[in-house]
């Protein structure tokens, strides 16, 4: 008989003393689903977050109706899927239990078959309060856990922080970056399966060798089944398929079948290569009938974390296919603290907002939660690769059977759903963890200080915990489930050593580093290029969203650098006042909000361009770095290089340009200013240098230098040493800048490079006239843009929508700047009389 499954429509909800059913919005939160009947205002807006903490103390009651047909009960199986609850939720059907969840990272599912009967049924779920789980599991605890991000205060709890009891995406409860919604809801689309016989759980294609020549593979495909008998299956995949009779056993089974596929087409990041992707289609049969059928899509690829000894410790890079990849790219946090409200378009935006930063990798952080199958197939289309961390971050979590059984299954359940993606790269046990409490070593005061909190005994049963989840359970999982995994317990770490090399220090010479001495100590943004490690796996720095952002959770009198509607939209404690510091040290005093706007972006961008360039130039030690963070989870102030609405900030831009397959990287040392060709080219590439120096005032810019150079394949290399003394003193300092330019062999210019001698705040910048002509070219418009003398940050602006090419862009006498304009879908690009350019000098 036919498999049939329904979605499940028509939800109200209520809060459970009112009785008041209204429309209920599924996938949904209580929050969102409160919003749009008009009982809260929005969330995001103004200081409302304060007001609405009392949500997550009630209870909350989601009722549907199943209609049940006769034809349904025909079926042997009924199933009802919850692929996502959050969190703590009992579902009865017509009364009687059937589901008690209390993990929004588990599938819940049931056969209601006996519970059902032919026509309406009533479908309950009823959410419990998460923080009153909490605070139960807080009671029954001999000691409290740390959570420095868990805002229990804000949520009018005290010091009650409960986040680590529950298996909720821990950003729910607050974070540096984020508000403090506890939420509760269906937050996946729920499902009813009606099916006889048999059915297919899952296909898994094992990589068990992949090279050029051939590609070893075991496809395992689980059956459930209803009783014994014998089907048949096929397996089919481009140039390859088999059948086979199974005499099936009634329940589960896996079967292993042996599959070569000679001269695959391997899978390659984007910037190495194509995404070939293979669709490995399964049916079962029965007779000549088809009982089942199911497709999953891989690329076949060997990739593989390279911790090899060397003379200065040990590497740590990603080698794709046999090839070492320099890895670019950024930490990822969740679209939305809502997490239904997350539009299919939204994750299409953001990874093409990856792709055409000309990264390579980005990382699903510890904090939020393991993404939706559509964000890793985007990943494998576009060829990036994936560092997934498990969901957990910054916290200590209990380790009683009940919450390691728990986990448990959630990590079965997600290696199992992501592991025939292509790009995942690395699964990574934790964020943070291991170095916030730091083990090993005589200080109890070591880390972030948790271990003093402790008795010693208590403490032990802390560190015990901690060594099931990510030393043993995690890796026996993948090692069940995923034997071709690449597992790394905790960003950072330095090695698995299991006593005081463990951890990672800013002088670790293995393992992967989080640098944030620049930001969160206040050290200068030059100290990006001292403190290098092997992988960059995190550092950052923050601005203000655009204008336009605050524009939608405000009125425009609120609007200054000292309003507390703005500092609420800021959630890391000292976050505003170091904007303003490190603004204070580097720029002029802007003029106007728009200018502390404009100003902070443009101090992020030559922060992350700082950084990036310096990891890239200490290419091959050190073989990856990913800033934190690319995006918002609403709109406010943050380390995002794009806003929660989408735009790309002008740190997005200098990314962009620091990521280039080939770049130009200046350093100061000594009596020379240093340049540096990095490329990550496969092959060697040969390059016109142009050197130019003008100053600031002029028109024209002094064409001092050019040679002809190789960057070898792969490599960071010193490609020209200039003498300081070239220049004189006041040059130096504030009035001159030189200029960079790499011609390739078609003539193209692919970077261009400008070098100040002195921070912007002791440069006197002259005002440039910038003008522009255009083009339309198909949907497109054309810029083409120049300027009579040195512009700083040239920023385009529009009130059409779409995207800037590139943006906040260094203009020089003499080089013109070609810029599309890409409309958004169905926008009329009217923009020609609409653009507005500014450059630096116009914000202070
Ligand atoms: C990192 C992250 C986050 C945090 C960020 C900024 O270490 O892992 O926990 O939001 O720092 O403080």
């Amino acid at each position: 008989m036919k498999q049939m499954t329904h979605t499940i429509e028509n939800w109200e909800f209520t809060q459970k003393e009112n009785k008041n059913w209204m429309k209920a919005f599924v996938p949904g939160t209580v929050h969102t689903d409160l919003h749009k009947n008009g009982l809260i205002p929005h969330p995001y807006v103004e200081k409302n977050e304060l007001d609405l903490q009392w949500i997550d103390k009630k209870e909350w009651l989601y009722k549907s109706e199943l209609n049940i047909t006769a034809d349904m009960l025909e079926q042997e199986c009924l199933d009802l899927v919850f692929d996502g609850l959050d969190t703590i939720a009992s579902v009865t059907i017509n009364g009687e239990l059937i589901i008690e969840a209390d993990n929004m990272y588990r599938q819940w599912k049931k056969n209601i078959k006996a519970f059902v009967v032919e026509g309406n049924n009533e479908l309950l779920v009823h959410f419990h309060s998460p923080i009153g789980y909490g605070i139960e599991q807080l009671n029954n605890s001999p000691y409290t856990l740390p959570a420095p991000n868990d805002d229990s205060v804000l949520g009018g709890v005290e010091d009650n922080k409960v986040s680590m009891f529950i298996r909720k995406a821990p950003y729910h409860f607050g974070w540096d970056w984020g508000p403090r919604f506890v939420t509760s809801g269906i937050w996946k689309a729920p499902r009813l399966e009606c099916w006889s016989a048999a059915r297919i759980d899952d296909v898994y294609v094992e990589q068990k060798d992949i090279s050029e020549e051939i590609a070893v593979l075991n496809v395992h495909v689980t059956i459930q089944s209803t009783m014994d008998q014998t089907l048949n299956l096929e397996l089919s995949t481009t140039d390859f398929s088999l059948e086979k009779v199974l005499d099936i056993p009634a329940g589960k089974t896996t079967v292993s079948l042996p599959v070569e596929l000679v001269q695959p087409d391997l899978w390659w990041t984007h910037d190495l290569g194509t995404q070939n992707l293979y669709d490995f289609s399964v049916n079962i049969k029965k007779s000549s009938t088809i009982v089942d059928t199911k497709t999953v899509r891989t690329g076949l690829r060997n990739i593989r974390l390279v911790q090899k000894p060397d003379s200065q410790g040990k590497s740590f890079y990603f080698e794709l296919n046999g090839l070492p990849v320099f890895i670019k790219g950024a930490n990822h946090i969740p679209l939305d603290t809502f997490l239904p409200e997350i539009s299919e378009k939204q994750y299409e935006e953001e990874i093409s907002s990856v792709r055409n930063a000309n990264m390579n990798m980005i990382r699903v952080w510890g904090g939020g939660i393991y993404e939706s199958d559509l964000f890793y197939s985007l990943c494998d289309e576009n060829g990036l690769l994936v560092w997934q961390d498990f969901m957990f971050a910054c916290s200590m979590y209990p380790g009683n059977s009940e919450f390691l059984e728990n986990v448990s299954i959630e990590l079965e359940e997600n290696i199992v759903r992501l592991r025939n993606h292509a790009s995942i790269a690395l699964w990574c046990g934790n964020n943070e963890i291991d170095s916030m409490w730091k083990e090993y070593g005589e200080n109890t005061s070591w880390g972030w200080g948790w271990k003093s909190q402790y008795e010693p005994h208590h403490r032990k049963e802390v560190w015990q915990a901690y060594d099931t989840i990510f030393h043993k359970l995690i890796p026996e999982k993948l090692n069940e489930h995923l034997p071709e995994n690449n597992y790394w317990p905790s960003s950072p770490l330095s090695e698995l050593t299991y006593d005081e090399n463990q951890h990672s220090s800013l002088k670790s010479h293995k393992g992967d580093i989080h640098f944030w001495n620049v930001w969160h100590s206040r050290a200068p943004i030059e100290d990006y290029n001292n403190f290098i490690g092997r992988f960059m796996s995190e550092y950052g720095f923050q601005s203000f969203p655009e204008r336009s952002t605050y524009g939608k959770i405000t009125e425009d009198h609120n609007l200054s650098i000292e309003s507390d509607i703005v500092n609420h939209h800021q959630k890391n404690k000292s976050g505003n006042d170091l904007i303003l510091y490190y603004l204070n040290q580097y720029f002029k005093a802007p003029k106007s909000f728009e200018g502390y706007i404009y100003m902070s972006q443009q101090l992020q961008a030559y922060a992350f361009d700082t950084a990036t360039r310096a990891h890239r130039k200490a290419m091959p030690y050190c073989m990856g770095t990913l800033y934190w963070q690319i995006n918002d989870s609403w709109p406010g102030a943050s380390w995002s290089t794009i806003d929660y609405y989408g735009n790309w900030k002008a740190g997005h831009y200098a990314v962009k340009e620091a990521y280039k397959e080939t770049i130009l990287v200046y350093e100061e040392k000594d009596s020379q200013i240093l340049v540096h060709g990095v490329t990550d080219s496969l092959k060697d590439r040969s390059f016109d240098l142009k050197m130019y120096h003008a100053q600031f005032d002029s028109e024209t810019m002094d064409h001092f230098k050019s040679i002809h150079v190789t960057v070898p394949k792969q490599s960071s290399t010193l490609i020209l040493e200039i003498d300081k003394a070239s220049f004189s003193n006041q040059e130096r300092n504030n009035s001159s800048y030189l200029y960079a330019e790499l011609i390739n062999e078609s003539g193209e210019t692919v970077e261009m490079a400008v070098k100040l001698f002195d921070k912007l705040k002791n440069i006197s910048l002259v005002q440039p006239d910038i003008t522009y002509s255009s083009e339309q070219i198909n949907d497109d418009i054309e810029f083409v843009i120049e300027s009579d003398k040195f512009a700083k940050g040239v920023y385009l602006q529009t009130s059409v929508k779409g995207k800037f090419e590139y943006n906040h862009f260094d203009l020089v006498p003499g080089k013109k700047r070609t810029v599309r304009f890409i409309p958004a879908e169905n926008t009329k690009s009217d923009l020609d009389t609409d653009l507005k350019i500014s450059s630096m000098i116009d914000y202070y």
